[in-house]
């Protein structure tokens, strides 16, 4: 099938030539330049034009595929996306990488050059806008017809910049130089309200007319999104807030009047201004919900504008249509759905619920309760009357249904309502995403188990078939093909062949080489190539890393006091056999969160006072480099030993980037949380460093009272480095961190202080035989296969999407 066929396009060439010919040519009148005068970023946006046409003529071939078929379609919503660099990943997915490196030469530069021009788009905060990205990358991979839906943050996740002071944040416009990865599609606009009143209309009981007070435009632009050694080529698409022509005011500036005319503009663009730098709290900011809405309904909108290309009536739209809410954030797509069907379409109540019902399905990315978004019922009044009222019609109905089942327990009527009663009314997103959806799933084993044993335990005693469990997953293509290129041509030297990267179980067969005395030392010699490219410490040295968002429960604090213990323990015995450690923290906090950027700022103390001490500062080093993203993670993993992910037991949901470590072979020291549970299952109990309370065990600790003081008066070598913290020399961060160490700590943190000491003393003996040690690495990355997103869409697919591939042919 050739799409140009009639048009008179001519076929992208395969060869360098021709590859060559194309760049100049969109050199010359894309970018309107010569080769004489072309800069860097000339050099770069012409790459990267050359590169997307031979996507975007894939991703014409997939829609024409799609459009066939008439498939049953995944789309996600999610209001965070981190994406990464695409030029490299692209240049990959395309297979074009060889071609381009020869056609730039000719401009006079180098493809690294070029790349260090590729800003990632910083459309989240952790964890859980990267696996949106990981997912829509297997998706697509899988050939599974989809489409992701997000926000166009004009600004991403701040840059952070780390000093002795601690934490800095700046805007990161991302996109100021343009983005040329990015299509335009203003034709799809769509008109998002806001506020207003609602009106009834005479004759029906559950239909209303809405009458906003605010309209925004949501305009779309979409970034192609390749599957890997497929021809598939889905999108993302990104919704941006414009003002109308008319909310202008052309006779206020002219009158001089410059800020009043621009102000009703201003708000509407506002929305889409700046991606929340918050992934646990709720900001209880009315801009927050009208992103949500934003998103939701420009979303919701083109989906059925979708359906509607295809087919005809309601009967079949739950069959062909799939709506994934990541986390509570799109909860609104659930009553603006029976907006539409109700309101606009005149479907009867019950006809609407029950194909809302089977559209959506709904993935819970956390365990504190503190991080479940509910909003105030009088925010949801004043911007989206509408909604509440559909809100609290589902509400009557659900808690109509509890109340058949278990007559007269009133109790649980309150604990399972929407709306919480318990001081100010709120909507509780949680609650109306699971009563709203088909499916429900936590992200590992643990956190499924959990969320059905304790957060929404009423709700999985009510429906228990809708609660299912989907661990993570990463892609194998960015977090090591791209990442790791050294240890991606062994690996595929041991398998004979690149299979691996579409089936990343086949790794299991690097077991057999584990043994092998030449594999072992080519991969440790790996190791320590990725170690001076990284260039932060030195490369024979042990090097421990610690990145993820600052968050007190993910216990940043228990390294440093490990830390403040190997200081201590130096400086006492300073001819002592000490191994080398390179300690790396890297991540951001929440700027508002000021007890995780205390944690940050005491890190950065207590590495400059370790650099300037000539006691220690040959066995130790502590780094901390700034604005960890995608790109930065890129560099670091690969160069890790150890893998640390030290959570309090039964607080984190899974981890994610513990599986790009292991895959990496570096080694994880761990409490059993999340999917550590799963990884330690997988690598073998004597290729992880295991400590601390496990998840009942840490609730129990909590039940019976929990007293730190009791750690620090039996333990003398804690006491020492809490003494040492709070004693001044490092100021009063010091000591706010000490106190709160011994204070409430509700992630008991010297609680485990002593079994992480041992376990990071059998970590120094696995070391010191360097034979093993490399035997455990090659073990991680043999046995982390199931950790590949390729398995987690496929498990996604399977038991909640009921989806299948569409293939897409190839070019004639
Ligand atoms: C994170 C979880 O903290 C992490 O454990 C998990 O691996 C990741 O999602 C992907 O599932 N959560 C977030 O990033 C987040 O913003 C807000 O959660 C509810």
């Amino acid at each position: 099938m050739d799409l140009r066929q009639g048009t008179g396009l001519r076929k992208l060439g395969k060869t360098a030539d021709e590859f060559q010919q194309d760049l100049l040519s969109n050199l010359f009148y894309r970018r309107g330049t010569t080769v004489e005068s072309a800069s860097a970023r000339d050099a770069y946006e012409t790459l990267s034009l050359t590169v997307r046409d031979r996507l975007a003529e894939r991703r014409a071939r997939t829609a024409a595929a799609h459009y066939a078929s008439n498939p049953r379609w995944v789309y996600y919503l999610s209001a965070e996306y981190l994406l990464g660099a695409q030029l490299e990943q692209n240049l990959l997915y395309s297979g074009t990488g060889d071609l381009a490196a020869e056609a730039v030469k000719a401009l006079g530069f180098s493809l690294e050059d070029l790349e260090d021009l590729d800003v990632e788009p910083g459309l989240g905060n952790g964890g859980l806008g990267r696996l949106a990205a990981c997912l829509v990358d297997s998706l697509a991979t899988r050939d599974i017809p989809a489409v992701g839906y997000g926000i166009r943050y004009d600004l991403g996740i701040f840059r952070q910049i780390i000093t002795e002071n601690g934490q800095t944040e700046l805007p990161d416009d991302w996109a100021f130089h343009g983005n040329p990865w990015e299509f335009p599609a203003p034709d799809d606009r769509q008109a998002v309200g806001f506020y207003g009143h609602t009106e009834p209309i005479p004759g029906s009981e559950t239909r209303k007319i809405w009458v906003p007070g605010e309209i925004v435009l949501g305009e779309p632009s979409h970034m192609l999104v390749p599957g890997y050694g497929t021809e598939t080529v889905n999108i993302v698409r990104l919704w941006s807030a414009k003002a109308s022509e008319a909310s202008f005011d052309l006779s206020r500036f002219s009158a001089g009047q410059y800020a009043e005319a621009v102000q009703e503009a201003v708000r509407a663009e506002n929305i889409s201004k700046v991606l929340y730098p918050d992934d646990s709290t709720e900001l209880g900011r009315e801009l927050r919900l009208k992103q949500q809405y934003f998103l939701v309904s420009c979303s919701l909108r083109d989906i059925v504008r979708r359906f509607r290309l295809r087919n005809e009536g309601w009967d079949t739209f739950a069959e062909k249509t799939v709506i994934q809410l990541n986390d509570t954030h799109p909860t609104i797509a659930i009553p603006e759905l029976m907006r539409l069907l109700v309101d606009e379409y005149e479907l009867e109540w019950d006809r609407a619920w029950e194909i809302t019902r089977k559209t959506f399905a709904y993935t819970c990315h956390t365990l504190l309760p503190e991080a479940l978004e509910t909003w105030p019922v009088r925010m949801f009044e004043k911007l989206l009357p509408r909604h509440l009222e559909i809100i609290y019609l589902i509400n009557m109905l659900f808690l109509r249904e509890v109340e058949a089942r278990f007559p007269g327990d009133h109790d649980r009527l309150r604990r399972m309502s929407i709306i919480g009663e318990e001081g100010e009314r709120r909507v509780r997103m949680a609650h109306l995403a699971v009563v709203g959806t088909e499916a429900v799933n936590g992200v590992a084993e643990l956190h499924s188990k959990l969320l059905r044993e304790t957060v929404l335990d009423d709700f999985a005693e009510l429906w228990p078939a809708k609660f299912q469990n989907v661990t993570n997953g990463v892609s194998p293509r960015r977090f090591i093909k791209i990442a790791n290129p050294r240890l991606s041509d062994l690996i595929t030297e041991g398998l004979g062949g690149e299979g691996w990267l579409r089936d990343l179980d086949r790794l299991a067969e690097l077991e057999h080489l584990a043994g092998d005395a030449s594999f072992a030392e080519r991969w440790q010699s790996i190791k320590r190539a990725n170690k001076v490219d990284l260039g932060l410490g030195d490369p024979d040295s042990l090097t421990d890393v610690m990145i993820k968002r600052f968050h007190e429960y993910k216990r940043q604090q228990l390294k440093l006091l490990h830390v403040i213990t190997l200081y201590h323990r130096i400086r006492a015995n300073p001819g002592g056999d000490w191994i080398p450690r390179t300690i790396l923290f890297a991540g951001k906090a929440a700027p508002a969160y000021h007890a995780a950027k205390d944690i940050i700022r005491l890190i950065a103390t207590v590495a400059a006072r370790i650099e300037a001490d000539p006691v220690v500062s040959p066995y130790l080093k502590v780094v901390f480099p700034s604005n960890y993203n995608v790109t930065l993670a890129e560099r670091i993993i690969p160069a890790a030993d150890l893998s640390e992910q030290i959570s309090l037991a039964g607080k984190e949901a899974s981890g994610t980037g513990n599986m790009k470590l292991a895959l990496n072979g570096a080694i994880t020291i761990g409490t059993l949380d999340g999917a550590n549970i799963e990884i330690r299952a997988r690598v073998g109990a004597e290729n992880f460093f295991l400590f601390g309370m496990d998840a009942y065990q840490a609730a129990q600790t909590r039940i019976n009272g929990y007293d730190p003081r009791h750690f620090y008066e039996h333990d003398a070598e804690l006491r020492a480095a809490l003494d040492t913290l709070a004693s001044g020399i490092f100021g009063d961060v010091g000591h706010r961190v000490a106190g709160s160490l011994l204070g409430w700590d509700e992630y008991l943190t010297l609680a485990d202080y002593r079994g992480y000491i041992e376990a990071q003393e059998e970590v120094e003996r696995a070391w010191r035989e360097p034979a093993r040690w490399t035997r455990m690495s090659i073990l991680n990355t043999a046995h982390s296969g199931f950790f590949s997103a390729d398995r987690t869409v496929a498990d996604y697919a399977a038991r909640i999407w009921r989806v299948a591939p569409v293939p897409v042919q190839h070019e004639d």
